[in-house]
Formats: C-alpha cells, structure tokens, sequence
C-alpha cells in the first residue's frame, strides 16, 4: 500500500485518533491485504480437468460428503454410482435444505454464493449453476482471486499422479505467475514399495532395499522434480505416530535423501504432521482422521539440522501450543496454517490469539487447503476476519499502555502474517 493510500483511510498525517478507528482500520486492512496461499490443492488452468471449479465440485467437496453421511442411511455404494450432479444434489437437499448450513463448510458454501453475486436467498441451485456456465476457467481464476485478494497460489504437486506429470513433461506447468508448485513426497516415506514401482516406471533404478544406488537414484528423481516444476519446496503429510529419529525407513528417506536434497537445492521441507488415513475406507477422500502426534520428533529436525528450513503445522489441537512453543526455541521452525479440521472458526480463533501471543508476527496464520477454487473466497474471509479481530484486539492493549501503532504499520504487520512471512522462510522476499 502506497502512504496517498494509508492517509485517505486516517485522515490528515495519517496518524490514528481513535481506538475505534485503530480496531476499524486494523479489520480492514486483514480483509484487503494481498495473501500468498501457501498450501493448497488448487492448479492453474493449464492442468486441464485438475483444476476443479463451480456449483457441483464445490457441493462435493469431500467435508460436505462426509457432513451429508450423518443424515443418510442409504450405502455409500449408492453414493458413488451417482453422477457428480446428482452427488450434488444429495448433499444440498441432505446439508442446505433438510438442515440449516451452520458448519464452517456449509455456510462458506453461502459465503461463496454471496459473493459470487447469486441471490442466496432464492436457494435455487439450477440457477446457481446456469450463473456459472457461461464463465471459462481463465475468467473463475481471475474473478475468485480478485474476489478473495489472494495473489499467489501454491498448488501441491506429485509426479506420481499421470494427469499431472504429463502436464509437466511436456514442459507445462509454468505459464501462469500467480502460480507456484510444491513437489509432494508422501508415497517417498508412506508407501515405499509404491514410490519404488513409480519411480522405476519413470526409468530411476531403485529396489525396495536402502541401498546406496537407490539413494543416489532417490536423489536424482527429487532434484530433477523439483528443477522441472521450480518447487518452492518439497512436502509430505505423516501419520501422527511418525517418530524421528528412528531405525526405520522414513529417518533413512529424510537423512539420506530428502535434507541433503533440499539442502542442495535451497529450500524448505514442509512437514504436515497427524493424519490417520481411511479410517472409514468407505468415505474415500473424506475418510482421514485427525490424530495426536509428538511433537519432540520435530524438535529432533530442526536441532539436528540448524541450516535447514521446515515449514510445519499438525493435525490435531491438542498438539498446537507445544508446537508454537518449539518454534520459539527453533528460527528454522515456521508454524503455518490451522489444517483441515481446524479450519473452523472457533480453532482458528483459539490458535491464532496464543501464536500471536507466543510468536508476535512471526508465523503463518492460515492456507486455504482449497480443493475447488471458488472455497479461496470463504476461507480467506472467514479467517481474516479472525486475524484482524485478533490483531486489533493486541494493538488496542498497546494503545492503553500508550504505544500507538501506524497504519503502516499495521500494515506491514499483516503483510507479514498473510505474505512475507512465508517468502522471506523461502529466501526470496518480494
Ligand atoms: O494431506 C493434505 O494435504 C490434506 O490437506 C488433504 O489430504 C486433505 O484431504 C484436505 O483436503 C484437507 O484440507
Ligand atoms: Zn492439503
């Protein structure tokens, strides 16, 4: 923001009056400030059917499917063999019209309608989809972004998945700047026999045994990924019961292989810690459980290796303030995010007042983890609604002790929480 820009918001010198102003001032500026989502399963357009958009992807987002369940008795079976449409409609009737749509995924469905224009009112979902039909996937991106203010997406991206890779293979991938990759590396300490048959169908020479080849060759498949997708850093979600260091294959993977790589290609290791896959196979995607995990195996990282970066957030609440301690006591440790079932406004609000109050600005508040992109628009509103509230409420304590805050400042400030915290991590501040 320019300073003709921050004095039209105070008035003359830019300084501010009021209390009331400060809290105003300080709630505005969280809902404009440009935001770098640094987590996110969204793609730009280039990757064709990968980029999910409109009425019917957003009703089937998978924490609407597992929310509808609760009020179904028929078979998941039956839920499947439905077209995505009719999908769409199950879960409207089941979450919007049977039930008032109070959970956190259900009204940022309304949200989303609101301010997309459509008459929510009117709950006619015919019309909803015939006000998108008409739009290309070029004009949703443009529109969403603006819409939602956020300017720079990170997608999550895995040459495991034969859509994608294609994508990148032929040279694609970097076409939009508003774009960023991050190379995913889940099945590399999850599902080692997998990534093996992967990785040699993509002609690595690898076996199951940690052999000093297969190191070497596990090397070259993540440089060379990361050089074709310019992955701004390398990432992998883990169980909660991951334990580092152990005599197993996940502390080979990342002492062997994974830090020396991202040692070598200067940057940050995302670690996403404290999920319990297919709990409830039947639910597919929406089947993940939340789960404990330990928080000493992250303080074992950033110790042991004082020059690498790691970007972490976990799963379950009860880990949280453990954690914003641990990076207290690590500047290579950066707390990002309330993941997934924290994306509710009551966690986010609880997570986001003790980070602040441990960590000052220094942490990443909040990613979308959006799937469909028009969900930009709901969880960036509803969370920066809860930072500005927030931040407003530490700057009012500040005022009645004397200090008073600029709006530049301020606005340096949530330029840090919602963009520059994550770039300057990377080395590469804007
Ligand atoms: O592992 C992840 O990146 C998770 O965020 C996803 O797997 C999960 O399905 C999700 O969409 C959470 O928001
Ligand atoms: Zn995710």
């Amino acid at each position: 923001m320019t300073s003709a820009q921050v004095n039209t918001r105070t008035g003359a010198g830019g300084a501010i009056q009021t209390k009331a102003e400060l809290r105003r001032i300080t709630e505005e500026l969280a809902m404009s400030t440009k935001v770098t989502d640094m987590h996110t399963h969204l793609y730009a357009a280039e990757f064709g059917e990968l980029m999910l958009w409109g009425i019917d992807e957003l009703l089937t987002y998978h924490y609407l499917i597992s929310e509808s369940f609760r009020w179904s008795e028929g078979t998941y079976e039956e839920f499947w063999a439905m077209s995505k449409r009719e999908q769409a409609d199950w879960i409207w009737n089941k979450l919007f019209i049977e039930h008032s749509p109070v959970s956190e995924a259900a009204s940022g469905f309304i949200t989303i309608l609101e301010r997309l224009g459509l008459d929510v009112s009117s709950r006619n979902l015919d019309d909803y989809r015939q006000a998108l039909a008409s739009r290309t996937t070029e004009q949703q991106i443009d529109a969403v972004m603006q819409v939602s203010g956020v300017e720079h997406i990170l997608m999550t991206n895995d040459p495991f998945d034969k859509v994608e890779r294609e994508v990148w293979l032929s040279g694609g991938g970097k076409g939009d700047a508003r774009f960023s990759a991050a190379l995913r590396v889940d099945s590399l300490l999850n599902d080692w026999p997998f990534a093996v048959r992967e990785m040699k169908s993509l002609g690595y020479e690898v076996e199951e045994a940690w052999t000093e080849g297969t190191v070497t060759e596990v090397k070259r498949f993540l440089g060379e990924w990361i050089g074709r997708m310019d992955a701004l850093y390398l990432a992998v979600s883990m169980p909660g019961d991951f334990v580092y260091p152990a005599q197993d294959h996940r502390t080979r993977m990342i002492d062997d292989a994974m830090i020396p790589v991202c040692q070598a290609s200067g940057i940050p290791f995302a670690l996403m810690i404290g999920v319990r896959r297919r709990v409830n196979p039947e639910l597919r995607l929406a089947g993940d459980m939340s789960m404990r995990s330990d928080v000493a195996s992250v303080e074992a990282l950033c110790r042991r290796y004082p020059e690498q970066k790691f970007l972490l957030t976990m799963l379950a609440r009860e880990n949280q303030h453990e954690l914003a301690v641990l990076a207290r006591k690590f500047r290579n440790l950066m707390v990002f995010g309330c993941w997934w079932f924290l994306h509710i406004e009551s966690m986010v609000e609880e997570m986001t007042r003790f980070r602040i109050e441990l960590l000052g600005t220094s942490v990443i508040p909040q990613h979308s983890d959006c799937r469909v992109f028009e969900q930009l628009i709901y969880k960036w509103e509803h969370s920066r609604r809860i930072i500005g509230r927030v931040l407003a409420d530490k700057y009012e304590r500040l005022w009645d002790s004397g200090w008073k805050v600029t709006e530049e400042e301020i606005q340096r400030d949530l330029d840090d929480l919602l963009n520059q915290n994550f770039w300057r991590f990377l080395g590469r501040a804007r």
